[in-house]
């Protein structure tokens, strides 16, 4: 079997064990994986507080509601909701062909802000901040998951104008839906077959190879790990693994919370330090169906999937081959890994 250092300049193709899916690497097209400079860009001075901000507290929203004057996590349901819960079940397969298949989809979106600042990100408030918004993600999964029609909570963040977030405040958007969606499902499978098959949880055991190896780590504390994982797809995408089986961000105790604050910060510093700037990304938390079954193949984890790759400017666009047939990549997540962890753990704005 060859060992990751006979693939250094060779292309390849990696495996996805979480979707079953391939990503083409194409080392040998990045001689230098970096070349050092650092584009820097000019950055508005953010507000701590903006009137025109839809999110600050006593703000009024562009529905027409007005925030309370809140002074920590706020969460209101999305005032242009892209589900609803109340629709009616319809369900359609003309003639039975299944070819024109659709059905009603019932739904809730919320809007969830971090902090009551308009200018902090995750990397820039306090672990002690960022948990009373671990806690409310907690509270969130619990209300909407038990909810009869709900069978999937999805937890994401848009960050950044490139991502096309609307608003620089620190927030994340919730959607709840009755069905499981294309990406969770794809994971729930594989990670449903790999226990069938090896009678262990696909991410414990990828954790556990991942913790030895270390060449694709970016940062860790007691309870969780970040790295590049194998098989990723975007320059500097990350996962962040739980070291305990826990199947959602229910399951994790105080100290395990804490420890999700903690991880985030130093991944999103290290994001922030790499160009210098706030480091646009989605991210999201992949977590157990919510449709009332016991779900012991399911591993509480994230995905960072950020859009750039050489500079603050430079980014990476899915077209031609990566759109029509499979993803490729040039930097390998062996350097992209290694560059997210030679950068400082603190980040530039308080280095002076
Ligand atoms: P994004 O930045 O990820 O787009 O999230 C902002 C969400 O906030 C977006 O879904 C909602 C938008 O519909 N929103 C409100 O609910 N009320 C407002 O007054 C403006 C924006
Ligand atoms: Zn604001």
């Amino acid at each position: 079997m060859a060992g990751i250092d006979e693939l250094k300049e060779v292309p390849h193709r990696r495996f996805n064990p979480l979707t079953g899916e391939w990503v083409v690497v194409s080392p040998h097209r990045t001689k230098r994986p970096w070349q050092g400079q650092v584009e820097r860009t000019e950055q508005e001075a953010v507000p701590a507080y903006d009137p025109e901000c839809y999110l600050c507290p006593g703000n009024e929203r562009a529905g027409g509601a007005r925030n309370p004057k809140y002074d920590s996590t706020f969460v209101f349901d999305n005032d242009f909701a892209a589900l609803k819960p109340d629709v009616p079940a319809v369900a359609m397969d003309t003639n039975g062909d299944e070819l024109l298949v659709a059905e009603s989809e019932p739904g809730n979106c919320r809007v969830l802000c971090f902090s009551p600042r308009h200018d902090l990100t995750l990397a820039r408030m306090t672990v002690a901040e960022i948990r009373t918004v671990v806690d409310l993600w907690a509270a969130q999964f619990a209300e909407l998951g038990c909810r009869n029609n709900v069978g999937y909570v999805q937890i994401f963040e848009n960050r950044g104008a490139m991502m096309g977030a609307s608003n620089p405040h620190p927030h994340c958007q919730i959607w709840a839906t009755k069905s499981l969606p294309n990406e969770p499902k794809k994971e729930q499978q594989a990670q449903k077959e790999y226990l069938e098959r090896h009678g262990k949880c696909l991410l414990c055991e990828y954790l556990a190879l991942e913790a030895t190896a270390g060449d694709r780590a970016v940062c860790a504390n007691d309870d969780f790990l970040a790295v590049v994982p194998f098989w990723a797809v975007w320059p500097f995408e990350t996962l962040v693994v739980s070291r305990r089986h826990v199947s959602d961000i229910t399951g994790l105790d105080g100290r395990g919370r804490t420890a999700l604050a903690d991880i985030l910060k130093q991944l999103t510093t290290r994001y922030d330090n790499l160009f210098e700037i706030s480091f646009p990304y989605s991210m999201g938390f992949h977590q157990r169906p919510t449709d009332g079954r016991e779900h012991p193949e399911w591993h509480f984890h994230a995905h960072f999937l950020p859009p750039l790759l050489r500079s603050a400017t430079v980014r990476k666009f899915m077209v031609g081959f990566e759109l029509l047939a499979s993803p490729q990549r040039d930097i390998t997540p062996e350097s992209a890994a290694e560059r997210l962890r030679s950068v400082s753990p603190a980040h530039y704005s308080v280095r002076g």
